[in-house]
């Protein structure tokens, strides 16, 4: 974790042309990067703002020891250039957040995105103005931007949430979160360190921080599932028969609901014998990572499938950790398989066996309080010369709330989803012209590789504009009617699955007064797809477009023909 990122970009004085453009784009990740591309190419002119001094977004705040993305870095990566899919490397099958962070540091470089990106700088509002048909953006630095598009890549999970624990900050020592890590090593040799948190985040850093500290106490309040990661480095020849046609690997993980190849066998597990259940989940088990998911195709939708994986990962578990009574405690007590998202770890469990190693159930009582050295739980005081607080984020909608984002009626997004995101495709929100969120509620997000959703909700967004363009109109809008419908899909795909019966990041469960709602669509990537280019060939059907009279504005705003 030695990388250290560049500041993105000098501040440049910004003229009157910066001052209006076709569309503002917020976050410099890997959707804010592609979205600036894609409009580019179109001719349409953009501005970023990012809030980081870097691009990379999860990637560039992400940076706790152990980051590294659990699906894999030759899917896990952009497929719009052969060029550069063809020219970058990847070392690991899982890659490590240092090596994310230089593959989008080098896509930024390489299509020369820094220069319409502006860092260290947040958009605090958005106000449409029915007369114009434009946004007027406003940011932390004082800035406003005129926009005819406002757009957000602003992240599935980038605000960071931190509980509100009593007496949180009479705590003297250090505190981390790990979804805001320091740039700078963080040394914890010597130190009585308390993690709090046992998701995929405490998963990954867990094993290296128990590594350094002098003694680790794990506060964990659900036991969470975690499958071994099988991480190694990737093998060259595996790489050549990749690039040989990536294009062709590419369509091939686009068939797939999760729009990523990994062994799956669709068949299901009470159909056959305990013997060749056994060697199905074992072989799946060697593979490692997620697609420990994929050894029978009915996991996540029947529970007495759920319940035969779940007893066979008990027995992993059990086998592996020492105390039995430890072991009793990392198991969760009744959640459903794969109901969170599964985490991928190295170690996680093998971490137990270590004596400096302590793990502390909050199931009961939770945390008390802290103290200006360490905090109470469970009655007892625990020493702490440093809390990592691996709390999560508040998912899907938070990025998105945070901002005053108000549509030509004053009412602001963050009003009309307070009882629950709605949304037309995921990408467009009635009542807010104009407006677009990629991999927000709605969309498949996570469901579908990161990467490869961003890209084809881009290009369907840019497509849209260069058709409104084409047309004359400088406004459109989903209907209130196809939004309900819209709704209603989301919620229909989500019935059959266990996940939506499970309390998570997905429903809004982990941040106490969320509405409950499970938020994506998993309705597989194919159909996601399908949806939206048949919405786009019945000239986007559900959206209603308007024109501003001829001379006022040309559609597109001020992009060239
Ligand atoms: P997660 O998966 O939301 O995990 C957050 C953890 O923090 C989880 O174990 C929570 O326990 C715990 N938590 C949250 N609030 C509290 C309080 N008040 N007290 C004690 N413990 C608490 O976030 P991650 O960053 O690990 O991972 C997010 C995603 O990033 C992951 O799914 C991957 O897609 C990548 P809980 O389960 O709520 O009881």
């Amino acid at each position: 974790m030695t990388h250290s990122a560049p500041t993105g970009a000098a501040t440049e004085p910004v003229d009157d042309a910066q001052r209006s453009v076709d569309a503002v784009v917020v976050g410099a990740g890997f959707a804010g990067l592609y979205l600036l591309h894609r409009l580019r190419q179109f001719g349409f002119t953009v501005r970023v703002f990012e809030a980081g001094s870097d691009v990379g977004g999860t990637w560039y705040w992400n940076r706790y020891p152990g980051a590294r993305c659990d699906i894999e870095s030759m899917q896990y990566s952009y497929q719009f250039s052969e060029e550069l899919q063809q020219e970058w490397t990847w070392t690991e099958r899982f890659a490590s957040q240092p090596e994310l962070l230089a593959y989008i540091q080098h896509v930024a470089d390489r299509f020369d995105l820094r220069s319409g990106i502006t860092f260290d700088t947040m958009v605090e509002g958005a106000r449409f103005d029915d007369s114009s048909h434009r946004w007027t953006i406003t940011t932390s630095s004082g800035e406003t931007v005129s926009a005819r598009f406002f757009i957000l890549g602003s992240g599935v999970l980038s605000t960071t949430n931190t509980p509100a624990f009593t007496d949180r900050d009479l705590f003297t020592g250090a505190s981390y979160h790990t979804g805001r890590w320091p740039h700078h090593e963080v040394e914890f040799a010597g130190q009585r360190v308390g993690v709090i948190g046992t998701g995929s985040s405490a998963i990954q850093s867990i094993p290296l921080l128990a590594e350094q500290a002098e003694h680790l106490f794990v506060f964990q309040r659900t036991p969470n599932y975690v499958v071994p990661a099988m991480n190694r480095p990737l093998d060259p020849e595996e790489v050549r028969a990749i690039k040989a046609d990536y294009p062709a690997f590419r369509a091939k993980a686009k068939e797939r609901p999760s729009a990523f190849l990994f062994p799956f066998n669709p068949g299901s597990a009470l159909e056959v014998s305990p013997e060749e259940r056994f060697e199905r989940f074992e072989a799946q088990w060697q593979i490692g990572g997620l697609p420990f998911l994929g050894a029978f195709g009915d996991l996540l939708l029947d529970r007495e499938a759920n319940r035969l994986v779940t007893e066979y990962w008990k027995g992993k578990i059990r086998a592996i950790v020492d105390d039995p009574d430890v072991a009793e405690r990392l198991i969760p007590k009744g959640d459903i398989f794969g109901g969170k998202r599964l985490c991928a770890g190295t170690d996680y469990y093998e971490t137990y066996n270590r004596e400096n190693v302590t793990l502390v159930d909050l199931s009961e009582d939770g945390i008390e309080r802290f103290t200006p050295t360490g905090l109470v739980a469970g009655g007892e005081t625990f020493e702490l010369d440093a809390v990592v607080f691996a709390t999560g984020f508040d998912a899907m909608t938070g990025s998105v709330v945070a901002m005053d984002i108000a549509g030509p009626d004053g009412s602001t997004i963050r009003e009309r989803w307070s009882t629950g995101p709605a949304t037309y495709l995921g990408l467009a929100v009635h009542g807010f012209p104009n407006f677009f969120n990629t991999q927000g509620p709605g969309g498949p997000g996570v469901f579908a590789t990161m990467v490869t959703g961003i890209e084809h909700q881009t290009d369907w967004i840019v497509d849209c504009l260069s058709w409104m363009r084409a047309k004359g109109y400088t406004r459109l809008e989903a209907t209130s009617e196809a939004q309900s419908d819209w709704v209603r899909t989301v919620a229909a795909a989500a019935e059959p699955s266990l996940r939506s019966k499970c309390d998570s990041w997905y429903t809004g469960a982990n941040i106490p007064g969320k509405h409950r709602v499970f938020m994506p669509y998993i309705g597989g990537f194919p159909a996601y797809v399908s949806q939206c280019s048949s919405v786009a060939e019945n000239d986007y059907e559900g959206f209603v477009f308007e024109a501003l009279p001829a001379g006022e504005a040309r559609a597109g705003g001020d992009a060239p023909d």
